[in-house]
């Protein structure tokens, strides 16, 4: 399950907070498609290589989602780069991943690089204020979403609503825009109905802050984005 194509619900776990090894192996024995490490603040190379090493002990992907220049380490399966389509600056779509490459080009195994065409949507979360975005209405997402697709030819677009819960006839709209690039959606998933109601239109589901603040339905959203998928038949 290295193909992102195949994945269904992804956890994605902040490596600015602490979680026990056995809360650990139960998100990682889960059932769950894949891990992303990745945070707006406080990643350091630290505490990125400690969860990664951590989280390598299982079976499963190990993806980094780069969000800062001195915390990228060696020996991710995956490395996920956000181009933030909704930025007002070019350096959080352009700059920093130039300034990476500049640094680490030769080093890059571009197979395992995976493009995502970021668009945050909650203007209260971390990543809207740090990489200075405008709240775009339902014309500009469509845009960026066709831009991601045609302009770009991007693996991934991805609705961060980090922290909120969003809205569901927005993904689904986009959801329908999309033929090639895969749609992502993360934001506020705080029980299994809303993993269910949010993965009938998107590719995959990115739960994150659920897991520090109950554990036990953050591990049944596994479950109801599987059947979910199961029901509309198959991964897609
Ligand atoms: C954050 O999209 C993810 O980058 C998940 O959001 O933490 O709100 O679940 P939550």
């Amino acid at each position: 399950m290295y193909n992102i194509n195949e994945w269904d619900h992804v956890f994605k776990l902040d490596p600015n907070k602490t979680i026990t090894d056995r809360d650990l192996q139960a998100v990682c024995t889960s059932g769950t498609d894949a891990i992303i490490i990745g945070g707006t603040d406080g990643v350091t190379f630290e505490n990125v290589t400690d969860l990664q090493e951590r989280v390598q002990r299982y079976d499963l992907p190990c993806v980094l989602e780069v969000s800062d220049i001195e915390a990228i380490a060696p020996g991710f399966d995956k490395y996920f780069i956000p181009l933030v389509l909704n930025s007002q600056y070019k350096r959080w779509m352009l700059d920093v991943q130039h300034q990476a490459v500049k640094e680490y080009g030769d080093l890059i195994d571009w197979d395992d690089m995976v493009t995502e065409g970021y668009c945050v949507l909650n203007p209260e979360a971390k990543v809207f204020k740090k990489t200075d975005c405008t709240l775009p209405d339902k014309q500009d997402v469509q845009a960026y979403a066709q831009m991601a697709e045609h302009v770009f030819r991007l693996p991934v677009f991805y609705m961060e609503y980090s922290g909120m819960y969003g809205d569901p006839e927005r993904v689904k709209e986009i959801a329908s825009e999309l033929k090639h690039t895969k749609l992502v959606y993360g934001g506020g998933i705080r029980s299994r109905e809303q993993a269910q109601e949010m993965s009938v239109y998107a590719d995959v589901i990115v739960v994150g802050n659920v897991i520090y603040d109950n554990l036990e339905v953050a591990l049944q959203t596994v479950e109801a984005v599987k059947s979910t998928k199961m029901k509309d038949g198959g991964p897609s």
